[in-house]
């Protein structure tokens, strides 16, 4: 008798950060991806810690059939610029809010890339994180029709909750 195997499907996003220091902000872009049924893997992958793993990372990203890499870092934040010069799978850069300016070098880091090398760069921190993967998800709707009707669920949701409850002082 045959084993039923446990099919998750191939991950379409994956989500990767500088440190495991990174997760408390990349969270909310897996609960997001999650919660859409976007299916995704989850890795830290450090560019001046481990920049082989980044490499090696990068450069499968297409083959093993990711198509969108959402990247955060903090601080000297390499990681979305140094994933997309070596891959055509488009990044998705967020800037982890760092202690010392508060993620302005962050966002600095990762938003001014120069011409050629590409990196979509979202707001510092958790909405940057949420949007990232709702981005991804809009990215991946128009060949994954489940995944089209899921966001506007959520869109449809977040704009019923506006309306139903317009009158701050209640
Ligand atoms: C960056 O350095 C990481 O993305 C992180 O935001 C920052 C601090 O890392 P830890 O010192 O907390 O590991 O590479």
């Amino acid at each position: 008798m045959s084993v039923p195997q446990s099919a998750s499907p191939a991950p379409l996003v994956g989500i990767v950060m500088g440190s495991r220091s990174d997760w408390e902000t990349m969270q909310h872009a897996a609960a997001k991806l999650e919660s859409l049924g976007v299916p995704h893997e989850v890795r830290v992958v450090s560019a001046h810690r481990t920049p082989d793993v980044l490499f090696d990372y990068a450069s499968t990203a297409a083959e093993r059939g990711l198509r969108a890499i959402i990247a955060g870092a903090g601080g000297a934040a390499h990681l979305p610029g140094m994933l997309a010069a070596k891959t055509a799978v488009p990044v998705l850069g967020v800037p982890v809010q760092s202690r010392a300016l508060n993620g302005l070098d962050s966002l600095l880091s990762i938003v001014q890339m120069p011409a050629g090398i590409p990196v979509a760069t979202f707001a510092i921190g958790n909405a940057g994180a949420a949007n990232a993967a709702l981005f991804a998800a809009a990215m991946l709707a128009p060949q994954h029709p489940q995944i089209g009707a899921a966001l506007d669920a959520f869109r449809q949701r977040q704009t019923d909750e506006v309306c139903n409850n317009d009158d701050p002082r209640q």
